[in-house]
């Protein structure tokens, strides 16, 4: 079977463009009910009984066994072997990836995550003081859809936030039935079967930062987490992609720990205007299009022979991709081709899908920018393709999706930190502030705050309103 990509073409001339157009658009995030039910059991289940909970569903979910949870943590001397093992070039792009991540994060950290504090007139201090999250929880997702480079974009802006702990967890399924019993490396005894690792993972882990890591994982990874066990610690906050399972487990806990976003499928679009050559967007679109038959791709263009060259380009390369069943149903299902009046007019429709990933694919870049105002993240020119954003660039590769980038940011050094508010009224201050203070407490019948704030004035008045 050959396998044809075929996105959906609209013009925004047509008369039904809204119409198709929001139909392409739209994505539903809702879990179904079942998921939601056996989350909820997991989440109790772990909060009641702890370890004993964990060790179960690891053995149920993925058939690791083990004698205690403390037999499935991995030992910073794991994360050494891995990295060690690996060949020159993956150890240098992981450091190197790493460091420039660092890099930006720091960069990041200094712009709009330090304190920072005023005096008034009165002498009396203003100001904000900025503290790291003392623990925070990774999740990692296990097997195929574990990114090595989603654990360095979560654990490296903790690390420069200066979180001081930074607990990972992954789950390494036994596959099939050869659960093998071999000593799990760096915790001593032979008393946990060993689940498939991913090396990479491991390596990352130990470029990133990460202190603690346990192979556990689903919604009693997050519970565990959350709620703390004997053995794994409570954290502050969980970061990190996952499965349906993981989503409503974070979506749950949040309250008692912080979560970052809950991300949909990955999108990318490209805001091009025929210059740069078609392969590379076709390219670009794919790139997004193979994680997921859910991903979407979408080009918004104002020059219908380009459209026509990039889609040649897509028939052309697609037969050449390993993942080209996923791009195809990617491409077919939620792909578009958009002939636009002009450039004008698809920023404008960039700004209203929000997406994830914007490239602006123009010889122009700078023109365009200024009008574009939704977006996790903004690639600027040809030269800028996405995955070099995803791995390497220096900007965090978790971003908001499905339209969210109207009102929030990509994950950073401000998802590991919190901010404490910070007064010191001087003597003339009390003075200024408690006028004030008093009038509006009388006003909302709150004596004791009134008398608080008269008490430290110079003179003090009778209190107000009957005992
Ligand atoms: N594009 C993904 C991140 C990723 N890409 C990881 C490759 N590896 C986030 O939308
Ligand atoms: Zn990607």
């Amino acid at each position: 079977m050959t396998l044809t990509a075929q996105p959906l073409r609209l013009s925004t001339t047509q008369p039904d463009f809204e119409a198709r157009f929001a139909e392409r658009l739209h994505w539903s995030s809702e879990t179904d009910h079942a998921i939601e039910q056996r989350v909820a059991d997991i989440l109790a289940d772990v909060r009641q009984r702890g370890d004993a909970a964990v060790l179960e569903y690891t053995a149920r979910f993925d058939g690791l066994q083990a004698s205690g949870v403390d037999k499935l943590e991995l030992s910073q001397a794991d994360f050494k072997a891995a990295f060690d093992a690996l060949p020159a070039a993956q150890r240098e792009a992981l450091q190197s990836a790493a460091a420039r991540v660092r890099r930006y994060h720091e960069a990041q950290k200094k712009a709009n995550g330090e304190s920072w504090s005023y005096r008034d007139e009165d002498g009396t201090l203003l100001g904000q003081k900025v503290t790291p999250l003392d623990r925070v929880g990774i999740y990692v997702p296990g097997g195929k859809a574990a990114y090595p480079s989603s654990l360095i974009m979560n654990a490296v802006p903790a690390h420069v936030a200066g979180v001081p702990e930074i607990v990972m967890v992954v789950p390494t399924p036994v596959r099939g039935s050869v659960a093998t019993g071999g000593v799990e490396g760096g915790s001593g005894a032979a008393t946990a079967t060993r689940g498939e690792r991913n090396e990479l993972v491991l390596a990352a882990a130990h470029v990133a930062g990460v202190t603690r890591a346990f192979t556990i994982g689903g919604a009693q990874a997050v519970a565990a987490l959350a709620y703390g066990t004997a053995t794994v610690p409570k954290v502050d906050k969980i970061t990190g992609p996952g499965n349906a399972y993981v989503a409503s487990a974070k979506k749950r806990v949040f309250g008692t720990v912080g979560i970052d976003m809950i991300a949909g499928p990955s999108e990318i679009l490209v805001l091009a205007d025929g210059s740069t050559p078609a392969d590379w967007v076709a390219m670009d679109l794919f790139s997004q299009a193979e994680h997921d038959e859910l991903a979407q791709s979408i080009l918004l263009c104002p020059d219908a022979a380009y459209i026509e060259a990039v889609m040649a380009a897509i028939h052309r390369l697609l037969p050449t991709m390993p993942r080209a069943a996923i791009i195809a149903k990617s491409l077919n299902d939620r792909g578009a081709l958009i002939l636009t009046r002009d450039m004008d007019e698809a920023c404008a429709i960039s700004n209203r899908i929000a997406p994830e990933h914007l490239e602006v694919s123009s010889a122009e870049p700078h023109r365009w920018e200024p009008l574009l105002k939704h977006a996790g993240a903004i690639f600027l020119g040809a030269y800028t393709s996405e995955s070099l954003g995803d791995y390497c660039a220096g900007p965090n590769h978790v971003l908001p999706t499905s339209g969210t980038a109207r009102f929030s940011s990509p994950l950073g050094v401000y998802d590991f930190q919190k901010r404490s508010s910070l007064i010191e009224v001087s003597e003339r201050g009390a003075q200024t502030l408690g006028t004030v203070a008093a009038e509006l407490a009388y006003g909302e019948g709150l004596q004791a705050h009134a008398r608080a704030a008269e008490l430290r004035l110079p003179t003090v008045p009778p209190m107000r309103g009957d005992p």
